[in-house]
């Protein structure tokens, strides 16, 4: 075996997004494609010699093809020790545990997550710091400039190593050491919930779907839920990982996760549903006919956490994307909580979770996780809602119920436009832009208009700061339109609409979201001439 230094040369577009480098599985298979940005990672981490990292990703195609490439890689480039999943097959919150439980200096994780998969499809690879938390801007503008002058990468020339068993390798002084991707962290789940009240209330008739939409987190919740929480086999479905995710469009939400909304809805439905994404690190939450939105979902977690063993302290503080609704900041004001709101993207909470400043974090976009690790984590939130209705003693309707009469309710919807041409999505966003200053003080569907502008982050802790995270204009209510590009699409540009308005009841609590949004939803249109510069005004997406 032999080191080959090859020479290459940049490639454009290799900027990572909201959440790393996403592209058309073509792309990637491109020659050189990967390897470059792999190169660019560790030439913007200072190098890889005599580190240790995790490897692993969510099973789409390409997958197995990518982490020999990164073990040959990682070994020439002087790594001492690679720990991946047995399969290459880690899901994202497992892959941010295993970088913190083995104090690595981070890993790389495969995934295009909620983006489907296969050779005509998507794929991703992003790179996690060793507090577990995908790289912040710093890290992620540096392998965009590594990637940018690249000249030269270093590979091993070697056979593929066996991943197909749990057990140890070598590739020449590097130790690849094959684990299993589950075992670690169902352990951790259990130190952080009440297995027992779970498991009685399940004995008890309480009945459980979970959907694992083909996509990584099917071992983990046969393991968590069937094996270890006592639920009758078959309670996880679709739990085969599948390279295309058997075509199905792992995005655990009402629309894509169509299989799993048609049985709660129906007669006989379970009593609990949850379904997660391709990487498992978001999480849909449904009752009997019972939809909780993501935001809702952040702010029921913020209220109930103390009920789960790990979090009978209470918490340290909360915080929110931008977009996110402001339901948990009620929350938070009521328990005397800090709040803090953030860009679109999980890398902007590890900051205020190293710093110890709050220990849950939400996205509207399906993501729930706290400071067990620094990802969002679909199955953690599939277990805290269980140990909550366990405790409570109460169904999914009646915890919401209790919840909005408490704290009032924040209507909230997202309307996604997709695969808009990129010049007409920005040409929307510069004349909203140029409208800002005459905004404040008008009408529109009989509300007035308190505030417009783009959303800028001061991070807290270490005072870098993000421009450009959202066009928002706030009505005098606090009701509020917001607005962005999604990072994470390849194809076109995704124009992002996100519509909230507060109900405070105890009247008007449960109404149809879409129908309680209604004013907003026409001022959204009309206030950004949508029609007029992607010429439609109705969403591919609502969630
Ligand atoms: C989307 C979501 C964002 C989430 C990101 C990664 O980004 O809006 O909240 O953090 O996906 O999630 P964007 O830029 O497309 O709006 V995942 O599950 O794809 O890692
Ligand atoms: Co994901």
């Amino acid at each position: 075996m032999t080191i080959a230094t090859v020479p290459t040369e940049p490639i454009t577009g290799q900027k990572p997004g909201t959440s790393g480098l996403r592209k058309k599985t073509q792309v990637f298979m491109q020659r050189h494609y990967l390897e470059n940005f792999v190169q660019a990672i560790f030439d913007a981490i200072g190098g890889a010699d005599g580190k240790t990292f995790v490897v692993g990703g969510d099973g789409r195609y390409f997958n197995d093809r990518a982490v020999q490439v990164i073990l040959r890689m990682a070994a020439a480039n002087g790594a001492a020790k690679v720990l991946v999943g047995q399969g290459g097959i880690l899901s994202t919150p497992a892959a941010s545990h295993l970088i913190r439980l083995n104090e690595t200096d981070g890993g790389i994780i495969l995934s295009a997550s909620h983006n489907p998969g296969g050779p005509d499809e998507d794929f991703g690879i992003k790179f996690n710091m060793p507090n577990g938390g995908p790289a912040p801007e710093s890290v992620t503008s540096a392998m965009y400039d590594a990637a940018s002058s690249m000249t030269e990468y270093r590979v091993y020339e070697s056979h593929d190593i066996d991943l197909s068993a749990i057990g140890t390798h070598a590739v020449g002084d590097m130790t690849v050491e094959v684990l299993d991707p589950v075992a670690d962290y169902a352990d951790l789940m259990e130190t952080l919930f009440d297995f027992d009240a779970i498991r009685a209330m399940i004995a008890g008739g309480f009945r459980v779907r979970m959907d694992s939409m083909c996509a990584v987190t099917g071992p983990y919740g046969v393991e968590i839920l069937e094996n270890r929480l006592g639920a009758p086999r078959g309670t996880v479905v679709n739990r085969q990982p599948l390279p295309d995710f058997g075509g199905m469009h792992p995005d655990p939400n009402p629309v894509w996760a169509k299989m799993l909304m048609d049985e709660m809805w129906g007669a006989d439905a379970p009593d609990f549903g949850a379904a997660s994404d391709g990487d498992g690190d978001r999480n849909m939450i449904v009752g009997p006919e019972v939809y909780v939105s993501p935001s809702d979902s952040l702010a029921v977690i913020a209220a109930n956490a103390h009920l789960a063993k790990g979090y009978t302290d209470g918490l340290k503080g909360v915080a929110r994307s931008m977009p996110t609704s402001g339901a948990v900041d009620r929350v938070a004001a009521a328990k005397g909580l800090d709040c803090f709101e953030t860009p679109t993207g999980w890398k902007f909470f590890g900051n205020l979770m190293d710093a110890g400043r709050v220990s849950l974090c939400g996205e509207e976009s399906f993501g729930t996780g706290s400071d067990h690790v620094r990802e969002k984590d679909g199955l953690w939130a599939v277990l805290m809602w269980l140990n909550i209705l366990a405790k409570r003693g109460e169904g999914v309707g009646a915890v919401m119920a209790s919840h909005f009469a408490e704290y009032g309710r924040n209507y909230y919807s997202r309307h996604d436009y997709e695969a808009l041409e990129n010049a007409k999505a920005e040409g929307l966003l510069s004349a909203l832009t140029a409208r800002f200053a005459d905004l404040p003080g008008m009408e529109v569907e009989g509300m007035t208009i308190a505030s417009a502008d783009i959303f800028k982050y001061e991070d807290p802790v270490d005072g870098s700061v993000s421009d450009n995270q959202g066009w928002r204009i706030v009505f005098e209510d606090g009701s509020r339109i917001v607005m962005r590009l999604s990072g994470t699409g390849t194809t076109g540009a995704t124009l992002r609409v996100y519509l909230e308005r507060y109900v405070a009841g105890p009247d008007g609590l449960d109404e149809e979201p879409q129908a309680a949004l209604g004013p907003i939803i026409r001022a959204a249109r009309s206030l950004s001439d949508m029609e007029t510069h992607i010429g439609r005004t109705e969403p591919d997406v609502i969630t």
